[in-house]
């Protein structure tokens, strides 16, 4: 199942074999056999595969409340099925689809990729999935067609965080659509090796690997196809700290914090700081920087 764009395989070690290692290594620095620099040595701790249980309990889904906990307590009735999601624009079949239709007959993949929020910490996530690519061409987008735009579902029964107005509900993004077919970006229906969590994004949620988190909207019901660049939730809320684009980009600081570092999720207690170098593209650029070349990344943030 593993594909060629997935973090190769002696990056990332099971999560059990990975821990047990570790506690290990831990034992050995601290009994002062091994000097502590090989606790944070490159491909030690740095790509392990973040523990399920952190990745559905520390969540952003403002839907759901504002806590990191909130989303897996509030969203546990969450109905996502079933499904449909409303296509439009411009394409050639645009429509009202279920989503069991729409996923017919692509195969499902699973992606190790990293994951990093805008707000400075990261994880390493086994998602299942489609390409976005090849979800998008079911639709035939037309040439004109520059950019796509995702909505998530408003239904503030369900949803008590949409409630209160502290964002413009229902919560929007985008893509130009050479990124939206890049291979790297997929759709996401699951993560380790299970359907998604209704706290993760369920039933249906992107994933663009080299931006910051808040690119990746959740729990979708529409797609639209524009010439346009679409306004996303984020940027319109606070145009000054929250881009379009989102690349994560290690020298393009957020106005109150730096984004040089970033904190690792779910590795319990480290003595020397669970902190990594965040990197260009979130370690893809090689993959990606090709989108944006000639673009001042600075003023495109
Ligand atoms: N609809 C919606 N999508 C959303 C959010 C949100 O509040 N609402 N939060 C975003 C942010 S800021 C992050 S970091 C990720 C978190 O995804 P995770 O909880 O699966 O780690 O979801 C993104 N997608
Ligand atoms: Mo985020």
């Amino acid at each position: 199942m593993k594909k060629k764009y997935s973090l190769p395989e002696w990056q990332v070690t099971d999560e059990s074999v990975f821990q047990q290692r570790r506690d290990v290594v831990k034992a050995l620095v601290v009994a002062g056999l091994l000097p502590a620099s090989v606790l944070q040595a490159k491909g030690t701790l740095k790509d392990e595969l973040t523990p399920e249980a952190a990745v559905t309990s520390y969540n952003n889904f403002y839907e759901f409340g504002y806590g990191k906990n909130d989303p897996a307590k509030n969203a546990r009735d969450f109905k996502t099925h079933p499904w449909q999601v409303r296509v439009s624009g411009l394409c050639e079949k645009s429509g009202v689809f279920d989503l069991d239709d729409l996923l017919k007959g692509l195969a499902v993949e699973e992606r190790i990729y990293r994951f990093r929020c805008v707000e400075a910490w990261s994880m390493v996530i086994p998602w299942l999935g489609v390409p976005l690519a090849a979800l998008l061409k079911r639709f035939r987008p037309l040439s004109s067609a520059r950019f796509v735009r995702f909505t998530t579902l408003y239904d503030p029964k369900q949803m008590p965080g949409q409630r209160r107005r502290v964002l413009d509900w229902p919560y929007v993004e985008g893509l130009r659509m050479d990124e939206a077919m890049h291979p790297l970006s997929f759709m996401a229906t699951g993560l380790y090796g299970k359907p998604l969590p209704p706290q993760n994004g369920a039933p249906l949620r992107l994933v663009v690997p080299w931006k910051y988190g808040f690119k990746n909207i959740k729990s979708i019901v529409r797609i639209h196809f524009q010439e346009d660049m679409p306004m996303n939730t984020w940027r319109k809320m606070a145009p000054d700290e929250y881009g379009f684009y989102a690349n994560v980009n290690p020298q393009v600081d957020h106005p109150r914090w730096s984004q040089a570092s970033e904190r690792i999720i779910g590795t319990g207690f480290s003595l020397f700081g669970n902190r990594r170098d965040t990197e260009m593209f979130n370690g893809y650029a090689e993959q990606v920087a090709g989108l944006y070349r000639g673009m001042n990344l600075r003023k495109f943030f």
